[in-house]
């Protein structure tokens, strides 16, 4: 298997470029110089070996995301995909990448489970030659990876918290007694929605009552609901879950309590994600917003090694764009500060049609 990276020179050609989808800004690509690129290439009509080590398979966002990732690497594409589901174990993970280097394939492809303890098989990575493409959640203990794709998830949380500021404002509703069902603990999407969400929650007074991890299933976020039902009995009127398939779980367990959930009901309910079953509890008005978090990532990746393959310059970061469900047409928009400090209006989407709104 020809490499086409030669070990080390990824280090060299790091750049930090921030860009959204189809910006421009890039880091040299590898293979070569950053004049050359000069990518070994392989022969014509060799397939393109890939190595993926998926988060595993914990909700229908990551289906969504497995199942793009595969089409896009398929064999009629070119490509001979490996593809681990890791299962939600990050040592299974860091094992799975060591078997891509042994195994000296073209590219390896990770999603982090979670967003530390890179370091170290990343350096395995570069002193192979092999490049690494990150989609999906974020890695910060290592810069060593040529390209990443996914989402801003600080702005995540900061849109919900924006929106909540807003819908009370418009509701007339004074005190937010909020519980969290969080993501899978240390996962950079767990992390940026909790830290987000909880910068309004300070600002504004708000009570977070409590803040569990329900891992991102549907599972979790039942059990999670169910102690929380116990516990805060008739004291919360809103609850956050970080994706859908917790907040169906939630659903479950208030229903099953008695509680009711949704527009002018008892408790405001958030969630983020935005696959198509989420959006049809946005249109009937069970969850009252719901952010999305775009999953179709392997066209973005597989346009990545196109164009290393061809010795051109990839871009460092590529975020998607990411709409806010709405099941009211109580507002229009909503303006608030990002991440990055700019002053931002997003549009907010109703619902009505969820089988042709939902992107997945
Ligand atoms: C976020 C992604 C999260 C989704 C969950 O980008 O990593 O993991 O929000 C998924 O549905 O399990």
């Amino acid at each position: 298997m020809k490499k086409r990276i030669f070990a080390g020179l990824l280090t060299a050609i790091m750049a930090a470029s921030l860009v959204a989808c189809g910006g421009s800004g890039s880091a040299p690509a590898a293979g070569g110089d950053d004049s050359s690129g000069g990518a070994d290439g392989k022969d014509s009509g060799e397939a393109i070996v890939v190595g993926f080590a998926q988060v595993g398979h914990e909700s229908d966002w990551r289906n969504a995301s497995t199942n793009s990732v595969k089409d896009a690497f398929s064999k009629d594409k070119g490509y001979d995909l490996q593809f681990v589901d890791c299962d939600n174990d990050s040592a299974k993970q860091i094992e799975a990448v060591r078997q891509f280097i042994q195994d000296d394939v073209d590219y390896i492809v990770i999603d982090p489970i979670v967003s530390t303890g890179w370091d170290t098989v990343l350096t395995e990575c570069d002193d192979a030659g092999i490049p690494v493409i990150v989609i999906d959640r974020t890695i910060e203990d290592s810069k060593k990876y040529i390209s990443w794709v996914g989402s801003e998830f600080m702005n995540e949380g900061l849109a919900s918290g924006a929106w909540l500021k807003a819908y009370a404002e418009a509701k007339g509703i004074k005190d937010l007694n909020i519980l969290v069902i969080e993501g899978s603990n240390g996962s950079s999407a767990q992390i940026g929605r909790t830290d987000g969400f909880k910068k309004y929650a300070d600002e504004e007074g708000w009570t977070i009552l409590d803040s569990q991890d329900g891992d991102f299933t549907q599972d979790g976020g039942q059990k999670v609901m169910e102690s929380y039902c116990k516990s805060y009995a008739g004291k919360f009127n809103v609850v956050v879950c970080q994706n859908d398939n917790e907040a169906f779980g939630a659903m479950d367990a208030m229903k099953a309590a008695g509680v009711s959930y949704g527009v002018d009901k008892d408790v405001i309910l958030i969630s983020f994600d935005a696959c198509k079953a989420g959006l049809e509890y946005v249109q009937s008005g069970d969850i009252n917003a719901d952010f999305m978090c775009y999953p179709l990532q392997g066209e973005y990746c597989a346009k990545i090694i196109d164009q290393l393959e061809k010795g051109e310059e990839v871009d460092k970061q590529t975020f998607m764009q990411e709409p806010w469900y709405v099941a009211e047409d109580i507002l229009k928009d909503i303006t608030y500060t990002n991440n990055a400090g700019e002053e931002v209006t997003e549009e907010l989407v109703q619902v009505t049609d969820a089988a042709s709104q939902a992107s997945y």
